[in-house]
């Protein structure tokens, strides 16, 4: 049934519209519109027929499940969910001593921010990035097994908050902090906040094996709080902007919304410069990190005033505008690169905070655009026509509008309040156009309810014709901040994991599974195949696995089958371990059995008829 909503958010009847939207399609005869580009029902536009795959992958953050959910779109299929900063047992991740490791003791993080590599500013399919602001941590994943190959703990930074912030070619991810903290994290009173905190953005690099991340430099900001950030494009490529807020250095929350500033300031660098400023040994160790002090190391960062509480900052296809926008202000305000670049050249400054020039608002920016009653702007997005989309959280809609002549073109109400939008290859040089995906914070009436909280939405705008369609819609588990959408053939994913034969732990033959005992220790090299485990190939009964109480257990577990998708799991009774291996895989998974007893073992992942057989023991003789 079709009731009319009301937004709490908005106190507008905007989501009587969307709800006629949505379910009009469903409930009653599959509607024609009348966008150019199809005519095709809405129904028809997101059905994707059984054997046939979507046209894109959505990459959208799990927000504080520390994951990443994977979705198809047009049909908001979830495909899947990789964990990455939290511990995931329907993968095993976090208890195989690989993701362990990176995982570093934690057991959650909060991902905000994933961010396709790229080469040449197009999306190359090839690695994923993402920040944690819970626990700062920055996260390298391989596309082509859709796992987290590496997770760095980011020294002298609290809450990494990042947005599609990966240069041209991939040559830096950068991640300013959303927290202000003393540098090392060591005590100082908040009443020597604007001495002794700093806000640290860090130049973060991909090793030239691609399998680590590294901290490159950092850059001692003012104690301010930084909220998103976009690299340059095409002539703007060696620069960034990032959005501050705080810049009062309030030290507590009722201040900063009490005593705001008009203004706050996008911070704008040339990261060329900064690189140089590193080889020139320009820097000072902190904590063995190369940190840059602004007011010591004069060049490469500036100060663009903006209207108060700026949220996202978000760079024009072309590379000629940034686009901020105050989220208390109902401004959308774009600056020109080529402007800024000529007052600083000029040295057209306006004064200095903090030791960084402040160039004049006036002298960057290109235009003001107010939509009319339109409320909270926070995230920008492109099409192919290089048509901005922005998101307003407080008036729940979806903008578009030319940042070229600021006029707006059309508004299309969502469900509600929604954060970030994701456009197809938005954050390229060459956006798609197509779709535009709203992650709405509060889905409210949407949904079949599930108790007093309730899921967060996401809502499928058809963007191809001159206005705006909501054509989908789906539930999405906390809690979506930003997503990237890559065209799906652009990522080549792997069947099996390859042979590899110089590694000692892999057992690729049967008649190899042995358990070796060296003191306490007791490594078994492991074959997991259809449908059965082979521990040891010489002994009686090779499913057994016996030991001491007290010992110390490796288990390195083969996956021996060679086909894609046969995945097998490896759990043992009541010790609290679950690993998995994907085909071809091997992972090794370490503990003392502390417990003496019989603890039976069994495959977690259906892997085939014989499922349920694949079991063995685990005894552990007592002391
Ligand atoms: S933030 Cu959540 S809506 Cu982390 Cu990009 Cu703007
Ligand atoms: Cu192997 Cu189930």
């Amino acid at each position: 049934m079709v009731k009319k909503a009301v937004t709490a958010a908005s106190g507008l009847a905007v989501g009587f519209l969307a709800a006629t939207v949505f379910f009009g399609n469903f409930s009653g005869p599959a509607k024609t519109t009348t966008t150019a580009a199809s005519a095709k029902s809405n129904a028809e536009k997101v059905y994707v027929p059984f054997g046939q795959k979507d046209e894109y992958y959505l990459f959208a953050s799990g927000g504080h499940s520390g994951q990443l959910f994977v979705y198809g779109v047009p049909s908001l299929r979830q495909i899947r969910t990789i964990p990455v900063f939290s511990t995931d047992s329907a993968t095993g991740y976090g208890w195989d001593e690989e993701t362990k490791k990176m995982l570093g003791g934690y057991t959650w993080g909060d991902l905000h921010h994933p961010a396709f590599s790229e080469t040449n500013g197009d999306y190359d399919g090839k690695y994923l990035f993402a920040t944690d602001v819970a626990n700062s941590r920055a996260a390298v994943l391989d596309l082509k097994t859709f796992t987290t190959k590496d997770i760095l703990q980011v020294p002298n930074t609290s809450g990494p908050h990042c947005a599609a912030f990966v240069t041209q070619n991939t040559e830096y991810l950068f991640l300013p902090t959303r927290f202000s903290v003393p540098l090392g994290s060591k005590y100082e009173s908040l009443d020597d906040y604007s001495t002794k905190y700093r806000g640290v953005m860090s130049a973060v690099t991909l090793d030239k094996e691609k399998t680590k991340l590294n901290v490159a430099y950092q850059v001692a900001l003012p104690p301010w709080s930084y909220d998103l950030s976009d690299a340059g494009k095409k002539e703007s490529a060696d620069w960034a902007v990032m959005t501050t807020y705080n810049t009062e250095e309030a030290t507590t929350n009722l201040e900063i919304n009490a005593s705001q500033a008009d203004r706050d300031y996008i911070v704008l660098f040339n990261w060329k410069e900064l690189e140089k400023m590193v080889k020139e040994g320009k820097y000072e160790d902190v904590g063995g990190q190369k940190m840059i002090f602004p007011e010591k190391q004069k060049g490469g960062i500036y100060l663009v005033p903006v209207a108060k509480s700026p949220h996202g900052v978000d760079v024009t296809p072309d590379g000629k505008y940034f686009i901020a926008s105050g989220k208390l202000a109902p401004a959308l305000t774009v600056f020109s690169f080529e402007k800024a670049m000529e007052a600083v050249k000029k040295q057209d400054f306006s004064g200095e905070r903090n030791g960084i020039p402040v160039l004049k608002y006036e002298s960057v920016m290109e235009r003001e655009v107010n939509p009319q009653n339109a409320l909270g702007p926070l995230h920008t997005q492109f099409d192919d026509k290089g048509m901005a989309y922005t998101t307003m959280f407080i008036s729940s809609e979806v903008v578009k509008w030319n940042p070229k002549t600021g006029e707006v073109l059309d508004r299309v109400p969502v469900q509600y309040s929604p954060g970030h939008s994701s456009a197809a290859e938005g954050d390229t040089v060459a956006p798609d156009g197509k779709y535009l995906v709203s992650l709405n914070k509060i889905a409210k009436d949407s949904y079949l309810s599930v108790g007093p909280s309730h899921p967060e939405s996401m809502q499928l705008i058809d963007i191809a014709g001159k206005k705006m369609e909501v054509i989908q819609s789906a539930p999405v588990n906390p809690e979506p901040h930003y997503a990237q959408m890559i065209k799906a053939d652009k990522i080549k994913t792997i069947n099996v994991y390859p042979k590899d034969e110089n590694n000692p732990l892999a057992t690729y033959k049967q008649d190899q599974a042995r358990i070796e005992r060296k003191g306490n220790e007791v490594h078994v090299y492991g074959i997991a195949m259809r449908s059965k485990f082979i521990f040891d190939s010489k002994a009686k009964r090779q499913d057994v696995i016996e030991v001491n109480e007290g010992d110390h257990v490796f288990i390195h577990l083969t996956n021996n089958d060679r086909d894609e998708d046969i995945t097998h799991g490896f759990a043992i009774n009541k010790y609290n371990l679950n690993i998995e291996v994907q085909p071809g895989q091997t992972n090794t998974v370490e503990f003392t059995a502390d417990k003496a007893g019989t603890f039976p073992i069994y495959c977690t992942n259906f892997c085939s008829a014989l499922h349920q057989e694949m079991t063995g023991y685990f005894l552990v003789k007592p002391k």
